[in-house]
Protein backbone atom coordinates (compact mmCIF):
# COMPACT_ATOMS: atom_id res chain seq x y z
CA UNK A 1 0.00 0.00 0.00
CA UNK A 2 2.22 2.99 -1.69
CA UNK A 3 0.05 5.63 -0.75
CA UNK A 4 -0.73 4.48 2.96
CA UNK A 5 3.20 4.30 3.32
CA UNK A 6 3.52 7.93 2.08
CA UNK A 7 2.37 9.10 5.32
CA UNK A 8 4.57 7.22 7.32
CA UNK A 9 7.87 8.23 5.98
CA UNK A 10 9.58 12.12 5.79
CA UNK A 11 7.98 14.39 3.60
CA UNK A 12 11.35 14.58 1.49
CA UNK A 13 10.70 10.58 0.49
CA UNK A 14 7.33 11.62 -0.61
CA UNK A 15 9.26 13.80 -3.34
CA UNK A 16 10.92 11.19 -4.73
CA UNK A 17 8.38 8.47 -5.13
CA UNK A 18 5.87 11.13 -6.71
CA UNK A 19 8.53 11.59 -9.73
CA UNK A 20 6.50 8.99 -12.06
CA UNK A 21 4.61 10.38 -14.22
CA UNK A 22 1.32 8.61 -13.86
CA UNK A 23 1.43 9.18 -9.39
CA UNK A 24 -0.58 12.10 -9.53
CA UNK A 25 -3.72 9.92 -8.50
CA UNK A 26 -1.53 7.87 -6.26
CA UNK A 27 -0.58 10.58 -3.68
CA UNK A 28 -3.77 11.42 -2.12
CA UNK A 29 -4.59 14.79 0.19
CA UNK A 30 -4.76 14.07 3.84
CA UNK A 31 -8.16 14.56 5.66
CA UNK A 32 -8.08 16.41 9.17
CA UNK A 33 -10.06 16.75 11.71
CA UNK A 34 -10.77 20.08 14.29
CA UNK A 35 -13.02 20.80 16.96
CA UNK A 36 -12.90 22.99 20.49
CA UNK A 37 -11.61 21.35 24.06
CA UNK A 38 -12.54 22.78 27.26
CA UNK A 39 -12.53 21.88 31.21
CA UNK A 40 -15.27 20.97 33.75
CA UNK A 41 -16.38 22.91 35.31
CA UNK A 42 -17.72 26.06 33.56
CA UNK A 43 -16.32 24.78 30.35
CA UNK A 44 -12.80 26.89 30.16
CA UNK A 45 -11.21 27.10 27.13
CA UNK A 46 -7.40 25.46 27.84
CA UNK A 47 -4.62 25.90 25.87
CA UNK A 48 -2.19 23.00 25.56
CA UNK A 49 -4.75 20.39 25.59
CA UNK A 50 -3.37 17.14 23.95
CA UNK A 51 -5.24 15.76 20.89
CA UNK A 52 -4.19 12.76 19.29
CA UNK A 53 -5.50 11.26 16.56
CA UNK A 54 -4.49 7.46 16.23
CA UNK A 55 -5.58 5.29 13.01
CA UNK A 56 -4.83 1.39 13.11
CA UNK A 57 -3.69 1.16 9.31
CA UNK A 58 -3.30 -2.25 7.69
CA UNK A 59 0.32 -4.00 7.96
CA UNK A 60 1.69 -0.91 9.19
CA UNK A 61 2.64 0.48 12.99
CA UNK A 62 -0.02 2.46 14.65
CA UNK A 63 -0.18 5.70 12.97
CA UNK A 64 -0.67 8.72 15.13
CA UNK A 65 -0.87 12.52 14.89
CA UNK A 66 -1.13 14.78 18.05
CA UNK A 67 -1.65 18.74 18.41
CA UNK A 68 -2.01 20.74 21.54
CA UNK A 69 -5.13 23.40 21.64
CA UNK A 70 -5.02 26.87 21.56
CA UNK A 71 -5.84 29.58 23.50
CA UNK A 72 -9.26 29.83 22.91
CA UNK A 73 -9.41 25.38 22.91
CA UNK A 74 -9.82 25.20 19.03
CA UNK A 75 -7.13 22.76 17.73
CA UNK A 76 -6.59 20.93 14.66
CA UNK A 77 -5.07 17.37 13.71
CA UNK A 78 -3.57 17.78 9.83
CA UNK A 79 -1.78 15.18 7.99
CA UNK A 80 -4.48 12.90 8.33
CA UNK A 81 -4.25 9.48 5.29
CA UNK A 82 -7.80 8.44 4.79
CA UNK A 83 -8.53 5.29 7.24
CA UNK A 84 -10.94 5.67 10.62
CA UNK A 85 -9.47 7.24 13.81
CA UNK A 86 -9.58 7.06 17.09
CA UNK A 87 -9.35 10.21 18.59
CA UNK A 88 -8.06 11.09 22.51
CA UNK A 89 -8.11 13.86 24.35
CA UNK A 90 -5.33 14.03 27.33
CA UNK A 91 -3.47 16.88 29.92
CA UNK A 92 -0.82 17.59 27.30
CA UNK A 93 1.41 20.61 27.96
CA UNK A 94 -2.22 22.43 30.10
CA UNK A 95 -0.45 21.60 33.00
CA UNK A 96 -3.63 20.64 34.89
CA UNK A 97 -4.24 16.93 35.36
CA UNK A 98 -7.46 15.50 33.52
CA UNK A 99 -8.94 12.17 32.94
CA UNK A 100 -8.12 10.98 29.63
CA UNK A 101 -11.12 10.68 27.10
CA UNK A 102 -12.06 9.51 23.83
CA UNK A 103 -14.44 11.50 21.22
CA UNK A 104 -17.74 10.73 22.57
CA UNK A 105 -16.97 11.51 26.59
CA UNK A 106 -15.72 7.44 26.74
CA UNK A 107 -12.53 6.80 29.15
CA UNK A 108 -11.30 3.53 27.48
CA UNK A 109 -10.55 3.23 24.03
CA UNK A 110 -12.14 0.25 23.64
CA UNK A 111 -15.87 1.46 22.82
CA UNK A 112 -14.10 4.94 22.01
CA UNK A 113 -16.13 6.09 18.31
CA UNK A 114 -14.30 5.69 15.21
CA UNK A 115 -14.42 8.59 13.13
CA UNK A 116 -13.87 7.64 9.71
CA UNK A 117 -11.86 10.17 7.46
CA UNK A 118 -11.85 10.36 3.55
CA UNK A 119 -9.64 11.78 1.24
CA UNK A 120 -8.73 15.01 1.85
CA UNK A 121 -11.64 15.57 3.93
CA UNK A 122 -12.04 17.82 6.77
CA UNK A 123 -13.90 16.35 9.64
CA UNK A 124 -15.23 19.35 12.22
CA UNK A 125 -16.75 20.08 15.23
CA UNK A 126 -14.38 16.64 17.34
CA UNK A 127 -15.36 18.43 20.71
CA UNK A 128 -14.94 17.42 23.87
CA UNK A 129 -15.30 18.94 27.81
CA UNK A 130 -12.45 17.30 30.09
CA UNK A 131 -12.56 16.32 33.20
CA UNK A 132 -10.30 17.04 36.62
CA UNK A 133 -8.60 13.51 37.62
CA UNK A 134 -9.62 12.22 40.98
CA UNK A 135 -7.30 14.45 43.79
CA UNK A 136 -7.14 17.75 41.48
CA UNK A 137 -9.28 20.57 41.11
CA UNK A 138 -10.32 22.01 38.25
CA UNK A 139 -9.33 25.55 37.92
CA UNK A 140 -7.79 25.83 34.82
CA UNK A 141 -7.49 30.06 34.82
CA UNK A 142 -5.63 31.58 37.24
CA UNK A 143 -7.06 33.76 39.46
CA UNK A 144 -6.64 36.46 41.95
CA UNK A 145 -8.75 35.95 44.85
CA UNK A 146 -7.92 38.65 47.27
CA UNK A 147 -5.41 41.63 48.46
CA UNK A 148 -5.76 42.82 51.76
CA UNK A 149 -3.99 45.85 53.57
CA UNK A 150 -2.88 43.33 56.50
CA UNK A 151 -0.36 45.90 58.69
CA UNK A 152 1.03 49.31 58.47
CA UNK A 153 4.44 50.43 59.58
CA UNK A 154 5.27 47.04 60.90
CA UNK A 155 6.52 44.48 59.15
CA UNK A 156 10.07 44.03 57.32
CA UNK A 157 11.81 42.59 54.78
CA UNK A 158 14.93 39.89 54.26
CA UNK A 159 17.04 43.29 53.45
CA UNK A 160 16.63 44.56 56.68
CA UNK A 161 14.50 47.40 56.21
CA UNK A 162 11.46 47.57 58.90
CA UNK A 163 8.60 49.77 59.35
CA UNK A 164 7.17 48.53 56.58
CA UNK A 165 3.15 48.07 55.27
CA UNK A 166 1.73 44.27 54.12
CA UNK A 167 -0.52 42.80 51.47
CA UNK A 168 -1.32 39.69 51.23
CA UNK A 169 -2.55 38.21 48.16
CA UNK A 170 -4.31 35.41 47.52
CA UNK A 171 -4.61 33.13 44.62
CA UNK A 172 -6.20 29.79 43.33
CA UNK A 173 -3.36 28.22 41.85
CA UNK A 174 0.00 27.79 43.74
CA UNK A 175 2.63 30.40 42.42
CA UNK A 176 5.80 28.82 41.79
CA UNK A 177 8.27 30.35 44.29
CA UNK A 178 11.57 31.14 42.06
CA UNK A 179 9.03 32.68 39.48
CA UNK A 180 8.48 34.83 42.22
CA UNK A 181 10.17 38.60 42.30
CA UNK A 182 9.00 41.84 43.64
CA UNK A 183 9.14 43.74 40.37
CA UNK A 184 6.37 41.58 39.06
CA UNK A 185 4.00 43.64 41.35
CA UNK A 186 2.58 47.18 41.57
CA UNK A 187 0.59 48.90 43.86
CA UNK A 188 -1.84 51.78 42.82
CA UNK A 189 -2.41 53.95 45.68
CA UNK A 190 -5.55 56.64 46.02
CA UNK A 191 -3.40 59.45 44.76
CA UNK A 192 -2.62 57.23 41.61
CA UNK A 193 0.86 57.05 42.55
CA UNK A 194 2.20 53.49 42.08
CA UNK A 195 4.48 51.49 44.07
CA UNK A 196 6.86 48.78 44.26
CA UNK A 197 6.71 46.05 46.83
CA UNK A 198 10.46 45.87 48.70
CA UNK A 199 9.70 42.52 49.27
CA UNK A 200 7.49 39.61 47.74
CA UNK A 201 7.22 36.60 49.89
CA UNK A 202 5.68 33.20 50.72
CA UNK A 203 5.98 34.05 54.27
CA UNK A 204 4.12 33.37 57.09
CA UNK A 205 2.22 30.90 54.46
CA UNK A 206 5.32 29.03 53.77
CA UNK A 207 4.54 25.74 53.44
CA UNK A 208 4.58 23.39 50.07
CA UNK A 209 0.74 23.08 50.34
CA UNK A 210 0.49 26.91 51.13
CA UNK A 211 1.89 28.57 47.80
CA UNK A 212 -1.66 30.48 47.18
CA UNK A 213 0.03 33.15 48.96
CA UNK A 214 2.17 35.77 48.03
CA UNK A 215 2.78 38.69 51.11
CA UNK A 216 4.11 41.84 49.06
CA UNK A 217 5.68 44.07 51.75
CA UNK A 218 6.98 47.46 51.00
CA UNK A 219 5.79 51.59 52.07
CA UNK A 220 2.23 51.37 50.60
CA UNK A 221 0.78 54.57 52.05
CA UNK A 222 -1.07 56.13 55.05
CA UNK A 223 -4.28 54.91 56.63
CA UNK A 224 -5.02 57.89 58.75
CA UNK A 225 -3.58 60.83 56.05
CA UNK A 226 -3.43 58.87 53.18
CA UNK A 227 -2.69 57.76 49.96
CA UNK A 228 -3.65 54.30 50.86
CA UNK A 229 -3.14 51.69 48.22
CA UNK A 230 -6.61 50.22 46.23
CA UNK A 231 -5.41 48.38 43.66
CA UNK A 232 -2.17 45.59 42.56
CA UNK A 233 -1.12 44.51 39.38
CA UNK A 234 1.15 41.60 38.20
CA UNK A 235 3.56 43.34 35.97
CA UNK A 236 5.58 40.21 35.87
CA UNK A 237 6.11 36.86 34.51
CA UNK A 238 4.57 34.20 37.20
CA UNK A 239 4.06 30.65 37.29
CA UNK A 240 1.82 28.39 38.94
CA UNK A 241 -1.01 25.30 38.84
CA UNK A 242 -4.07 24.37 40.20
CA UNK A 243 -3.67 22.23 43.34
CA UNK A 244 -2.75 18.81 42.52
CA UNK A 245 -1.49 19.88 38.74
CA UNK A 246 1.59 18.05 37.58
CA UNK A 247 3.33 21.15 35.61
CA UNK A 248 3.89 24.57 36.47
CA UNK A 249 2.24 26.86 33.87
CA UNK A 250 3.10 30.39 32.75
CA UNK A 251 0.52 32.88 34.31
CA UNK A 252 -0.94 35.54 31.88
CA UNK A 253 -2.09 38.83 32.16
CA UNK A 254 -4.39 38.87 35.62
CA UNK A 255 -7.18 41.19 36.04
CA UNK A 256 -6.22 44.00 38.37
CA UNK A 257 -7.58 43.78 41.87
CA UNK A 258 -8.83 45.79 44.40
CA UNK A 259 -7.20 46.18 47.87
CA UNK A 260 -9.08 45.75 51.27
CA UNK A 261 -8.81 48.87 53.59
CA UNK A 262 -6.48 48.12 56.82
CA UNK A 263 -9.58 48.46 59.08
CA UNK A 264 -11.13 45.81 57.31
CA UNK A 265 -11.78 41.88 59.00
CA UNK A 266 -10.73 39.08 57.69
CA UNK A 267 -12.47 36.53 55.15
CA UNK A 268 -13.17 32.97 53.75
CA UNK A 269 -11.24 33.00 50.05
CA UNK A 270 -11.02 29.67 49.26
CA UNK A 271 -11.93 26.26 50.41
CA UNK A 272 -10.50 22.57 48.83
CA UNK A 273 -10.30 19.15 50.04
CA UNK A 274 -6.60 18.40 50.44
CA UNK A 275 -5.43 15.52 48.60
CA UNK A 276 -2.78 12.57 50.29
CA UNK A 277 -0.75 13.54 47.04
CA UNK A 278 -0.17 17.59 48.70
CA UNK A 279 -0.81 17.05 52.29
CA UNK A 280 1.15 13.57 53.92
CA UNK A 281 4.50 15.88 54.78
CA UNK A 282 2.66 18.47 56.07
CA UNK A 283 4.26 18.97 59.45
CA UNK A 284 1.55 20.20 61.07
CA UNK A 285 -1.24 18.59 59.55
CA UNK A 286 -4.75 16.84 61.32
CA UNK A 287 -3.87 14.30 63.49
CA UNK A 288 -7.30 13.37 63.17
CA UNK A 289 -10.14 12.60 60.76
CA UNK A 290 -10.76 11.16 57.28
CA UNK A 291 -11.23 13.85 55.44
CA UNK A 292 -9.25 17.30 55.59
CA UNK A 293 -10.31 20.77 54.04
CA UNK A 294 -8.00 23.89 53.42
CA UNK A 295 -9.66 27.05 54.44
CA UNK A 296 -7.95 29.68 53.25
CA UNK A 297 -8.52 33.45 54.16
CA UNK A 298 -7.52 36.88 52.86
CA UNK A 299 -5.43 37.96 55.81
CA UNK A 300 -3.07 36.04 58.95
CA UNK A 301 -5.57 34.75 61.59
CA UNK A 302 -5.51 34.73 64.93
CA UNK A 303 -7.55 34.12 68.20
CA UNK A 304 -10.13 37.82 68.40
CA UNK A 305 -9.74 39.73 70.62
CA UNK A 306 -6.70 37.77 72.51
CA UNK A 307 -4.87 37.64 69.40
CA UNK A 308 -3.17 34.01 70.42
CA UNK A 309 -3.20 31.27 68.34
CA UNK A 310 -7.28 30.22 67.59
CA UNK A 311 -8.51 27.28 70.20
CA UNK A 312 -11.94 26.12 71.10
CA UNK A 313 -14.27 28.75 70.15
CA UNK A 314 -13.35 28.65 66.42
CA UNK A 315 -13.26 24.84 66.35
CA UNK A 316 -16.60 24.64 67.68
CA UNK A 317 -17.98 27.25 65.21
CA UNK A 318 -16.65 26.27 61.66
CA UNK A 319 -18.87 23.96 59.59
CA UNK A 320 -17.59 22.75 56.27
CA UNK A 321 -21.04 21.97 53.82
CA UNK A 322 -21.22 19.23 51.94
CA UNK A 323 -24.12 18.44 48.94
CA UNK A 324 -25.09 14.42 49.01
CA UNK A 325 -25.89 12.32 46.06
CA UNK A 326 -29.92 12.45 47.48
CA UNK A 327 -29.49 16.47 47.02
CA UNK A 328 -29.47 16.78 51.10
CA UNK A 329 -27.15 19.33 52.19
CA UNK A 330 -24.35 17.97 55.52
CA UNK A 331 -23.21 20.55 57.92
CA UNK A 332 -20.31 18.88 59.38
CA UNK A 333 -18.18 20.22 62.26
CA UNK A 334 -14.56 19.67 62.66
CA UNK A 335 -13.24 17.30 64.72
CA UNK A 336 -10.33 19.50 65.02
CA UNK A 337 -8.84 22.48 63.71
CA UNK A 338 -5.11 22.04 62.26
CA UNK A 339 -2.55 24.23 60.43
CA UNK A 340 -2.22 26.07 63.99
CA UNK A 341 1.28 27.28 65.85
CA UNK A 342 2.91 27.94 62.31
CA UNK A 343 5.45 29.72 63.68
CA UNK A 344 7.03 31.09 67.37
CA UNK A 345 5.28 34.56 67.74
CA UNK A 346 1.14 34.37 67.05
CA UNK A 347 1.73 37.76 65.16
CA UNK A 348 2.91 35.87 62.06
CA UNK A 349 0.63 32.88 62.05
CA UNK A 350 -0.59 32.29 58.72
CA UNK A 351 -4.01 32.71 56.50
CA UNK A 352 -5.07 29.11 56.58
CA UNK A 353 -6.83 26.76 58.60
CA UNK A 354 -7.26 22.92 58.03
CA UNK A 355 -10.96 21.16 59.37
CA UNK A 356 -10.10 17.46 59.99
CA UNK A 357 -13.62 15.85 59.66
CA UNK A 358 -14.74 12.59 60.28
CA UNK A 359 -15.55 10.14 57.30
CA UNK A 360 -17.77 11.58 54.79
CA UNK A 361 -20.85 9.88 52.84
CA UNK A 362 -20.11 8.25 49.85
CA UNK A 363 -20.21 11.02 47.27
CA UNK A 364 -20.60 14.08 49.59
CA UNK A 365 -18.90 17.20 47.48
CA UNK A 366 -18.11 20.11 49.00
CA UNK A 367 -19.97 23.22 49.17
CA UNK A 368 -18.99 25.21 51.33
CA UNK A 369 -17.33 27.02 54.53
CA UNK A 370 -18.95 28.86 57.50
CA UNK A 371 -18.17 30.14 60.39
CA UNK A 372 -19.64 33.06 62.74
CA UNK A 373 -18.26 36.85 63.47
CA UNK A 374 -15.71 37.45 65.97
CA UNK A 375 -14.04 34.89 66.72
CA UNK A 376 -11.31 35.31 64.42
CA UNK A 377 -8.88 38.45 64.27
CA UNK A 378 -5.90 40.19 61.30
CA UNK A 379 -2.83 41.07 62.47
CA UNK A 380 -4.49 44.65 62.88
CA UNK A 381 -6.98 43.31 64.77
CA UNK A 382 -10.22 43.19 63.38
CA UNK A 383 -12.65 41.11 63.71
CA UNK A 384 -13.97 38.49 60.88
CA UNK A 385 -17.29 39.04 60.19
CA UNK A 386 -19.89 35.82 59.54
CA UNK A 387 -18.60 33.67 56.73
CA UNK A 388 -20.73 31.84 54.68
CA UNK A 389 -18.31 30.73 51.95
CA UNK A 390 -19.59 28.89 48.89
CA UNK A 391 -17.44 26.48 46.30
CA UNK A 392 -17.99 27.95 43.09
CA UNK A 393 -18.20 24.77 40.45
CA1 LIG B 1 -7.71 44.63 58.80
CA1 LIG C 1 0.37 22.99 57.40
CA1 LIG D 1 0.72 26.91 57.82
CA1 LIG E 1 -2.39 28.38 59.91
Amino acid sequence: MLIRRWWLVAGALAVVLALPASAGAEFAQPGWIEGVVSVAPGGTHVEGIEVCANAEIEEEENFTQCQQSKADGSYEVTGLPEGKYRVSFSSGESGLKLVTQYWRNVTTPGPATLIPIGEGQQVTNINAELQPAAGSIGRPQPKILSASWGTENAVGCPNGTQGLDNIPTTFNWFIRRASIQPTDFRIVRSDGTVAKPTCALQFPPNEADEAQTVNLIGDFGDAASGPTPVAIRVVGALQGKAPGAPKWHKIKRLPKAGVDPLSGGPYIVDAWTLMPSIYRGDQNRCAVGKAFVRVMWSNGLTAYPSGEEVGAAVTASYRALYRLPNGKTLAKAPLEVADLHDHESSFNADNMHDLCLARLPRGARLTGVTIAANLIQDPNGDPNPAQKFRVRG
